[in-house]
This record gives C-alpha cells, structure tokens and sequence, in this order.
C-alpha cells in the first residue's frame, strides 16, 4: 500500500513554494502605488481520505492518481474584483517558472451548481534528492463573493455526501446569481473603491512608520 506521507512531499513542497511565490507578488504590489489584484493566497495539498474518495468516485486505479488526479496540489487566488482575475492569468501566463497545461473558464462557463471560478493546471518542477519531479498543481483564480459562494457550497455538500436537498440547492443558485450581481456592482464603483483604499493605506503607513 502508498506511503502517502512519502509520496505527497513533492506536493507540499509545490504548495509551499507558490505561496511563497503568489503571496511575494502581493506584497510588491502593496508596496507600489499599484492597486493589489491579490487579496490572499491560500493552498492546501489534498486530504488522503479525499484522494481516496475522489479516486472511487472516478473509478480511477491509486496507480493513475499521479497522471489523472491533478488537484493533489491546490493554490487558490482571491481578489477583490473580477477584473482582477484578468490581471492575475495574463501574469501567470507571462512566467517562465511553470507550464500552463490547461485552463477551465468557469466564469463565463459557470457550473450548474453555480460555481464560478477560473482554473489553471500548471505543471511545476519541484527539486527532490532523486532530481526534478513534475508536479501537476490546481490553481483556481476567483474573487471574494465567488469563494464566499463556493466555501458555503463545499461544506454544505460535504454535509449532504454531495446529495444537497432540492429547496437548498435551489437557494443556492439565487446566492450564487446575488454573489454574481455583487460582482458586477463593485466593478461599477471600483475605481472609487481602489481610489478609498489607495488613501486609507497611505494613512495607515504614515502611522505604523
Ligand atoms: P476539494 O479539494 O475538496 O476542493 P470534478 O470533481 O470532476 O468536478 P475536476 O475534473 O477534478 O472536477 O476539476 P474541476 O471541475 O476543475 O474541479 C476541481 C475543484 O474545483 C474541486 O475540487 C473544487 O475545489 C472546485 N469545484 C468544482 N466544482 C465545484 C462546485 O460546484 N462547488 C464548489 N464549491 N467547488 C467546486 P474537489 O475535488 O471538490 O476537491
């Protein structure tokens, strides 16, 4: 049988590293006059009983888990507006430190739960003692509301064993389209707001300084 805490240690070191990496880039934006199109960064490598699970649930063999399950490294972007997003890929399509294997546009494409969200499936090399070892890495771009909806969502599924009832789901959709709407209405005013928040931090440097 695996030895998962051996064979998931590449993964973790994938995560770690890009969050290093995504959470550098904040910080220089924070620094700079420009607005942050990041808000946090946050990463996780798959939990074994959720590999294990997912796994039956795709009839996929643990030996094709490396190759076929691609999310085993997770690193998620959040950002204020969706206009953000924009920023963020055209960025991460402009490195040179991974490769971009795919890419799954759930925002305009949403899910029928009503997911939205922007992924990426990037192959990063990590440096193990046996050498260079590609690792698949799911990066998922999305904004504040969207992962609001999609946290809430996630725990309610995890609730239900993924059989969420009709008057839930149903409620669920008219959270996801008040989320979308939410979207849309900061995009409106995001000038006044990127314009507040330029002026509160100036503020706030002056008196940490
Ligand atoms: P976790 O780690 O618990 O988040 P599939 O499982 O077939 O839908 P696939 O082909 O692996 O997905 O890739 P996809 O569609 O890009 O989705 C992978 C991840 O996106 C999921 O991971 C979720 O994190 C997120 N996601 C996708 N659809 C939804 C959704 O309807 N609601 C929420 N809340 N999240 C979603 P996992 O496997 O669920 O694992």
């Amino acid at each position: 049988m695996y030895n998962w805490d051996t064979f998931l240690i590449p993964y973790k070191q994938a995560v770690e590293e890009l969050k290093i990496k995504f959470k550098g880039i904040r910080e220089q934006y924070q620094k700079s006059s420009k607005h942050t199109p990041i808000e946090f960064v946050t990463g996780r490598v798959k939990p074994v009983a959720s590999i294990i699970d997912k796994a039956k649930r795709k009839n996929m063999p643990l030996t094709r888990i490396e190759e076929d399950m691609q999310d085993l490294a997770g690193i998620r972007i959040v950002c204020q507006f969706v206009e953000d997003i924009n920023t963020i890929i055209d960025f991460i399509r402009r490195r040179t430190d991974f490769e971009i294997l795919e890419e799954r546009d759930y925002i305009h494409q949403k899910k029928d739960s009503g997911y939205r969200s922007y992924h990426m499936v990037l192959k990063y090399p990590v440096e193990t003692i046996a050498g260079k070892k590609q690792i698949y890495v799911e990066l998922q771009i999305r904004t504040l509301a969207m992962n609001f909806w999609a946290t809430i969502e996630h725990s309610l599924n995890y609730k239900y064993s993924g059989e969420i009832p009709e008057d839930i789901k149903q409620r669920l959709q008219r959270a996801a389209e008040a989320a979308f709407l939410l979207d849309e209405e900061m995009s409106e005013i995001r000038e006044e707001v990127q314009e507040a928040q330029r002026i509160f931090s100036k503020k706030h440097d002056r008196v940490s300084n």
